[in-house]
């Protein structure tokens, strides 16, 4: 078992709507388990990124609890406010929910980084944030992650730290299941960052705005 295998609930575990509707309430469970990794990587480093994901969560899970049963889907919350003027706002769940797709992407760039066989976590960090956050952070939050990147540890290590047990982690297998699982949460992470991004430009509620 993995860090992935042991997410409950998983990404591939959301049922989407026959409209490509995004429950929220799977979703954001799945965000908290995923959110769980900067404990296993233990660095204080992660302390910002893990506030900032968790605080996204928890804008959107406010906004859902204001009236759950009209709030079933992320979309639906995101047209609620675009109908009433508040998507802009930045403590709109709108703009978390933007966010957190930024991070879910990184983080889906960065284990198919590793699927496809990166040894370097320096790299596959690096590759992973071009494709991903990079284009919206201005160069102060661009000179943080590079220093944040320099920091990464082995792949060994890494992979080390995502084993459930001790007796996981002595697998001589474990370097292929924990790979296998990278993948699967990888590609269940690709389905609904493009459904929120064709969502979020069909709306125009995309934005290259860097911070
Ligand atoms: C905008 C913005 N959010 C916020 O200003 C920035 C927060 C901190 C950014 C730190 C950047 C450094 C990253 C270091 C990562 C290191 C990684 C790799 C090392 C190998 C938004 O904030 C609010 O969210 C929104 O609510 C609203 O208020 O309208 C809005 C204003 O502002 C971000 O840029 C989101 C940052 C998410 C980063 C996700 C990184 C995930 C990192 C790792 C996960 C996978 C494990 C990798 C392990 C690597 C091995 C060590």
């Amino acid at each position: 078992h993995t860090f992935f295998s042991n997410m409950k609930p998983s990404f591939q575990d959301i049922k989407l709507a026959a409209n490509g509707g995004i429950p929220v309430q799977t979703f954001l469970q799945s965000c908290k388990a995923v959110v769980s990794i900067f404990d296993k990587l233990s660095s204080t480093a992660f302390a910002p990124v893990k506030m900032d994901i968790s605080g996204n969560i928890r804008k959107i899970n406010e906004k859902y609890k204001t009236n759950p049963s009209a709030f079933s889907t992320l979309q639906a919350i995101v047209l609620y406010e675009k109908s009433v003027g508040q998507s802009q706002l930045s403590n709109s769940a709108t703009q978390a929910l933007l966010w957190l797709k930024r991070a879910l992407h990184f983080i889906k760039e960065f284990l198919g980084e590793l699927v496809s066989g990166e040894q370097d976590l320096t790299k596959a960090a690096t590759k992973a944030y071009e494709r991903s956050l990079k284009p919206y952070h201005g160069w102060v939050v661009r000179g943080v992650f590079s220093l944040a990147a320099k920091a990464a540890p082995y792949r060994e290590e890494f992979l080390k730290h995502l084993a459930a047990s001790r007796m996981d982690q002595e697998n001589p297998d474990f370097e292929t299941l924990i790979i296998q699982d990278m993948d699967e949460c990888s590609s269940a992470l690709e389905v609904l960052i493009s459904i929120l991004s064709d969502f979020y430009i069909s709306e125009d509620l995309d934005s290259q705005e860097q911070v």
